[in-house]
């Protein structure tokens, strides 16, 4: 009786402490649902997590075809005695990491898994399903990192909700080249069925951010490249902070165009065109209003 208690309370305290419980995938099965797309020969497995008394089934399948493999993936989930079958998800993306996890801390588990659509650095994604009990229906939401996948959720204040921690994809080739950009912070928080972008919440994280980007602003300034990336980030976290008229006054008087900077219409260098251009993305990415 008390090895039963102890099997049943295992995963429950997991689950109430916000830990995350990862699949124990056979190989095969997540080799098929990460490079099924691109495999020369056909792959097939399963992928499984189980917690707090929920399952869940990733059942993938690659066959070789005339234009590229073809993939099909099915998601069964079991809950309290129920099965729920094929349940809705995205076909065309490489899946990885299932794992069940409460990520809003309202003691009923989420099956979460990541995406990602193939390509140099783009893009990720994560579906999270969530049990409605009233239709007694999982329904899928889902959230796109971009370029910045924010690896691993965690429970940054503690208060039993995870956060997950990524950078503002709208910075990708805004002011520059891919490889100057610089992604201000941006934290996202998963809560019954929505995300919702809290990075004000977090002010001591935001700072961070942004002596990292002085820093690399610094570091850009010796060797003489692009730094239109890295200022624009930095102001952001200004925004953020609520205080824009600083970050304003501070970028006035240190930007100088880079030597090596690409200059055209789309990348202004000139200080009065990079500032309008920087004034107007601040408004339409929803830093601020004015
Ligand atoms: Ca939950
Ligand atoms: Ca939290």
């Amino acid at each position: 009786m008390h090895q039963l208690l102890f099997v049943v309370w295992v995963p429950l305290f997991w689950l109430m402490a916000g830990g995350p419980l990862f699949a124990q995938p056979d190989g095969a099965g997540e080799r098929c649902l990460e490079e099924g797309r691109y495999s020369e020969t056909a792959l097939s497995g399963t992928v499984r997590a189980a917690a707090g008394g929920l399952q869940a089934t990733l059942s993938c399948r690659s066959l070789p075809g005339k234009d590229g493999n073809k993939v099909s993936v099915r998601l069964d989930a079991e809950l309290g005695g129920r099965t729920y079958a094929n349940l809705k998800l995205p076909d065309q993306e490489a899946l990885s990491n299932l794992r069940i996890e409460d990520l809003d801390g309202d003691g009923r588990a989420e099956i979460v898994l990541d995406t990602f659509s193939g390509g140099a650095h783009c893009c990720f994604g994560i579906w999270v399903l969530r049990h409605e009990a009233r239709q007694d229906t999982y329904q899928p939401t889902r959230a796109d990192w971009g370029n910045y996948p924010p690896g691993r959720a965690k429970d940054l204040d503690k208060d039993g909700r995870f956060e997950f921690v990524s950078a503002d994809n709208a910075f990708a080739y805004t002011f520059t080249d891919f490889a100057d950009s610089v992604p201000p912070i941006q934290i996202w928080q998963y809560s019954r069925g929505s995300f919702r972008n809290v990075t004000r919440n977090y002010p001591a994280l935001i700072r961070r951010a942004a002596a990292r980007i002085l820093q690399g602003v610094a570091e850009a300034k010796k060797t003489g490249r692009d730094m239109r990336g890295g200022y624009a980030a930095y102001l952001a976290t200004q925004y953020l902070l609520g205080q824009p008229t600083r970050g304003w006054q501070k970028l006035r008087a240190a930007y100088r165009p880079s030597k090596e900077a690409i200059c055209d219409k789309d990348w202004p260098c000139a200080p009065s065109a990079y500032f309008a251009k920087l004034r107007a993305f601040l408004q339409t990415a929803g830093y601020t209003k004015s």
